[in-house]
């Protein structure tokens, strides 16, 4: 039988992630994370396919793949988590679970990142455990689809 996939999607900026602002984001790389979630899914017994978008269109296109490619979707919209209806309504089109990820305690930082669209659907939400947040969002993504 095939794994089953989980999409991880992210934002804009965050192909920068590992480049800049390491006190907020950490020195690890997207690359990382990639790998950090493929290696947690495989022991899992599911399969993990990232990607990165810096354009709206982009992530709620990615997010309409996923309803027939992804049984689960873990998303870090970055700075759309805060302002985009659009990612919001494309993700309630999602039959699966979704899971939204930050790697910064958003709820530590400026008021503007208190808000999030995408929890409004989200099954869970992980802040400020840096990509370490990934793997566990995998983790539960493992039992949600269990
Ligand atoms: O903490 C998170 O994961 C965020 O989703 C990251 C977004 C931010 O707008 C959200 O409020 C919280 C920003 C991502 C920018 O990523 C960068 C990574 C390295 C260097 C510069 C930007």
């Amino acid at each position: 039988m095939t794994a089953p996939m989980i999409h991880i999607l992210n934002g804009p900026n965050l192909n920068l992630l590992g480049q800049r602002e390491p006190e907020i984001y950490g020195a690890e790389t997207l690359a990382d994370v990639e790998r950090l979630c493929a290696e947690r899914a495989a022991g899992l017994g599911l399969a993990t396919a990232l990607f990165q978008s810096n354009h709206e269109g982009e992530i709620v296109e990615m997010i309409h793949r996923a309803r027939s490619e992804a049984a689960g979707i873990i998303i870090n919209p970055a700075a759309y988590t805060h302002t985009s209806v659009a990612i919001l309504d494309a993700l309630n089109a999602f039959d699966g679970p979704v899971l939204e990820v930050h790697i910064s305690n958003v709820h530590k930082r400026e008021s503007f990142r208190h808000h999030s669209y995408v929890s409004a659907r989200a099954e869970g939400v992980i802040a400020g455990f840096g990509i370490q947040g990934y793997d566990l969002a995998v983790q539960r993504m493992a039992v949600l689809l269990g």
